[in-house]
């Protein structure tokens, strides 16, 4: 087996990132794999953070004059280089995130996704025209860049994430700073030198107009607070937005939060059980249940529980947990030794309120002793508890009965977030419930599909502890740009509106 840590490098170097500036310094970067480190990097000092901010300031002024068309080009030669490197870097995610070969290559191939749509948005930057009240005036709307967008991206979408918010940002005439996860420097560092190699391509393309800036929260807070910086969008856990919001909120900067989800998914009788067991399986258990819209919560109808659960329970004990390099491999690890305690301690308390727990356990994974690998645990509960309504970043699926549809949705939407949530049933009056304004309280409503694995052609977010925040695809490219109402006269009077008179004469 070839070692993390030289395959990473090996990687890199690849990609384009010079060995230098990953080989030294204070910041270690561990494979979730083996827990061995692959990479030594010097963080951001506070003033290169100002300084990068600065010369992104100055690379949007340039950018914003670029027609929007052309600077969808550089999307789309970006979305050929994503494409030509695809296996390498869905590898590196592999490596750094612990995520199965599939899902790092399918990160990937969600950044080509969404550079595709942005370079089409970019021919579609377009406002409305609006009657005016008032004889030979016109009214309209126009859309311009914000200025420099800041990025905070998870350890657990390393890439994708950011392309989402970024790929939009940047046909939209804006230019990007991005604070990575600093467990996650690695695939980021790739990602801009792979970006660098497009914008050489396209030409034209401004100093500074997407940069990467490495390091803790300090940085996080520098992006918040700098008032050259519109808009920050942000995702990770609820406890970083309450950090974030309120610092954006005090100088009335732009905020896109993409916060805490607690996903539920609510079983009917008619479902096709096969199908949901499959939905459930890779949406409770895929990327080792860290995705923000991991499924952590199921409602099943109490006349088909037993039968449920019984399927679940044997696909819970033989799922392969194991080296997610390993073709076969379905559950890869957990990113480091405090998510494992964070499991660990949620299946205690579970057990504590009358859960019973199936799984949960670490598993050992050969030439592996330094991951963190563990069993999906399923866990039924007796009622919806605080700890049932608290996101544990970890493949945990509690499991609940319900009798009528009603109280279904009424506990899919007792949670503090409302991210994604979806319904199985071939019976249309639920499957419309549901999705009905009495229905799920979620930014994404699904039905027979599970609560995570969004394409990117939608808005993506959720509402309440989830932060409000809408990403990728859909009309979101509004929220890169800042509305101007335009109100022409081109008669030789000035009526004015509301029928207000002021003569001056
Ligand atoms: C996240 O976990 O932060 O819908 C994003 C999904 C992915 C994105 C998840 N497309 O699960």
């Amino acid at each position: 087996m070839v070692q993390t840590n030289d395959e990473a490098l090996a990687l890199m170097e690849f990609l384009g990132v010079p060995l230098s500036r990953i080989t030294i310094g204070p910041l270690e970067v561990k494979s979730p794999i083996t827990g061995e480190p692959i990479g030594q990097l010097t963080p951001h000092s506070n003033a290169e953070a100002h300084r990068a901010i600065a010369r992104a300031r100055q690379a949007h002024l340039a950018w914003r004059q670029v027609p929007a068309p052309r600077r969808g080009e550089l999307m789309r030669l970006f979305a050929e280089e994503l494409r030509t490197n695809q296996a390498d870097l869905g590898r590196l995610v592999t490596l750094e995130a612990g995520k199965i070969l599939s899902e790092g290559k399918g990160e990937v191939q969600e950044m080509i996704d969404i550079c595709m749509f942005a370079c089409g948005i970019s021919r579609q930057l377009h406002g409305l025209t609006i009657a005016s009240e008032r004889p030979q005036h016109r009214m309209m709307e126009t859309w311009h860049p914000l200025g420099v967008v800041g990025v905070i991206s998870a350890f657990n979408f390393p890439v994708a994430v950011w392309c989402w918010n970024a790929a939009l940002a940047l046909v939209c005439g804006n230019s990007v700073v991005w604070k990575p996860s600093p467990k996650t420097p690695l695939t980021a560092l790739a990602t801009q030198a792979l970006f660098e190699r497009a914008a050489a391509r396209v030409g034209g393309v401004p100093e500074g107009l997407s940069t990467v800036l490495i390091g803790g929260s300090e940085l996080a807070r520098i992006l918040a607070d700098h008032p050259k910086v519109p808009l920050v969008s942000a995702t990770g856990s609820t406890a970083m937005g309450h950090a974030i919001a309120p610092r954006l909120t005090a100088r009335f900067a732009r905020a896109l939060l993409e916060l805490g989800g607690n996903n539920a998914g609510i079983v009917c009788p008619s479902a096709d059980l096969e199908l949901a067991v499959r939905a459930i399986a890779f949406g409770a258990m895929g990327t080792a249940g860290q995705r923000c819209t991991t499924l952590r919560r199921l409602i099943v109808q109490e006349s088909i529980y037993g039968n449920l659960v019984t399927r679940l329970k044997t696909i819970y004990q033989s799922v392969k947990v194991g080296d997610p390099r390993q073709e076969g491999s379905l559950i890869g690890p957990l990113i480091d030794g405090g998510s494992f305690a964070a499991m660990h301690n949620a299946l205690k308390e579970a057990r504590d309120l009358g859960g019973v727990v199936t799984g949960g356990e670490r598993v050992n994974v050969d030439h592996c002793p330094g991951g963190y690998y563990v069993r999906p645990a399923l866990v039924e509960m007796p009622a919806q508890t605080e700890l049932v309504r608290t996101e544990t970043f970890a493949p945990i699926l509690y499991v609940m009965k319900y009798k009528n549809l009603v109280d279904a949705i009424a506990m899919n939407n007792d949670v503090p977030q409302g991210l994604s949530s979806c319904i199985f049933t071939h019976d249309l009056q639920e499957a419309e419930l549901f999705l009905s304004a009495e229905g799920s309280d979620c930014g994404i409503a699904n039905v027979n599909i599970g609560p995570s694995g969004a394409e990117i052609g939608g808005a993506f977010g959720g509402e309440k502890e989830t932060g409000g925040g809408r990403e990728s695809g859909s009309d979101v490219w509004k929220t890169y740009m800042r509305r101007a109402t335009n109100t022409i006269n081109y008669g030789n009077v000035l009526p004015l509106a509301q029928g207000v008179s002021f003569d001056i004469e």
